[in-house]
């Protein structure tokens, strides 16, 4: 398959192109370095270096003999990415190029403005690109569980059957984000929603949990093809921040009364779940959603397990529960459900004590990198 990959530098869009590329496709790589620059702008740069997109298709292809292309450009600019699509006619493409952090989007208006601008922006050229240039192209979006909030029913996969005055109709699932951040990743859903209707396109939206983790098989070749991992309020996710965390000897944020649920994944089981839906895509004029997770943590339970694991490898670990600078509920019903992706094959790995370990191993070598101003600023909801 040609396989385009927007968001190419990212956390998951570089091991992504990786993935795909080992796996024998053709991949096209674009990034703009948005996460980047808004990391150095506030001085929350990743945990390791990373070369940029361009160096590590270079240290990829030296490596591997496999070639990956790679385009620096701004996927909110059409003309640029209808080049991309004429060029390449990917069969599919992945759309992690979006503003992912819902602190950032936080922080003032103009910062909200710039995630809104940006990540609307991005999937309406994508929908056009694709309708203009090679309408059977698979879109796979990166969504967020996020979006469906925290609700006292049970979360469907996407969408729910309503019985209402006697008739019934299937809808997609009510969805209730808790930043501006995860409000996109609805409007975002709205957009496509509203052009596979009208134009047939066919697309996947991946409804994804905080993942954690950094190592994959691919990066197992060489530390330079490592993603960014990024441990600091706005970038990081609550996984990564506490192994960092505990590694600094910076005690455990956890926001609240720590009884937030998510379901979160492995960076190696995020990968898994986007190859095999490239590999199996929608049907035309199908808007076919997963839950992408595979196991539910409180912070609570979180904070918990780095801490026992933390404590065997010898390290103090201690937990401060701090006042919830975000608006979330904190003690709340949670029971998601997550079968689609299991049926097309996923194989999960669920977090172990030695899987753990081997995150604080590799954080520990880069412990002289951690800015510790950088753990945690107070980016408040309101
Ligand atoms: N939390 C703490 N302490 C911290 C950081 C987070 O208690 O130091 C709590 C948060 O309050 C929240 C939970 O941990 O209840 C998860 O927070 P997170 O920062 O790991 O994840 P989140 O902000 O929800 O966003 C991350 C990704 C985002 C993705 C989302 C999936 O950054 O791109 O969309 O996970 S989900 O949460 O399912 O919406």
């Amino acid at each position: 398959m040609k396989i385009l990959v927007l968001g190419a530098d990212g956390y998951l869009g570089w091991p992504l192109c990786m993935y795909c590329s080992q796996r024998g496709h053709e991949v096209i790589g674009v990034d703009n370095y948005l996460r980047r620059n808004m990391c150095r702008e506030l001085d929350s740069e990743a945990l390791i270096p990373n070369p940029n997109l361009t160096q590590r298709i270079k240290v990829w292809k030296d490596i591997t003999g496999k070639e990956i292309h790679g385009y620096i450009g701004d996927v909110t600019n059409y003309e640029f990415l209808k080049k991309v699509f004429e060029k390449h006619c990917p069969d599919g493409v992945v759309h992690f190029a979006e503003q992912p952090s819902a602190p950032y989007s936080m922080i003032d208006r103009d910062k909200a403005a710039q995630t809104l601008v940006n990540n609307l922006v991005g999937t309406l050229n994508i929908a056009h690109a694709v309708h203009e240039t090679n309408p059977a192209c698979h879109i796979v979006k990166l969504g967020t569980m996020g979006e469906y909030g925290t609700p006292e029913i049970d979360i469907e996969e996407g969408w729910i059957e309503i019985e209402h005055k006697g008739r019934k109709d299937k809808f997609l699932f009510p969805r209730q984000a808790g930043s501006l951040y995860h409000t996109t990743k609805i409007q975002d859903t709205d957009l496509l929603w509203f052009y596979i209707r009208t134009w047939g396109l066919r697309v996947t939206d991946l409804m994804q949990g905080p993942v954690y983790g950094i190592a994959t098989e691919e990066t197992a070749l060489d530390e330079r093809l490592l993603p960014n991992f990024n441990y600091d309020e706005v970038f990081g996710t609550v996984y990564n921040r506490f192994v960092v965390q505990a590694v600094a000897d910076y005690p455990l944020t956890v926001f609240g009364t720590g009884n937030q649920t998510r379901g979160y994944l492995n960076l190696i089981d995020s990968l898994q779940c986007l190859y095999l839906t490239l590999i199996n895509p929608a049907g035309p004029g199908q808007l076919r959603i997963f839950n992408q997770f595979v196991e539910l943590f409180s912070v609570n339970g979180i904070a918990n397990k780095v801490k026992e694991v933390g404590e065997s490898l010898g390290y103090r670990v201690r937990i401060d529960r701090m006042k919830n600078p975000r608006v979330e509920k904190e003690d709340h019903y949670y029971n998601p459900t997550s079968t689609g992706l299991l049926d097309l094959g996923l194989q999960p790995h669920y977090l172990t004590n030695e899987i753990l370990a081997d995150l604080f191993k590799l954080v520990e070598k880069y412990k002289a990198n951690i800015n510790r101003d950088a753990i945690f600023r107070g980016i408040k909801w309101k």
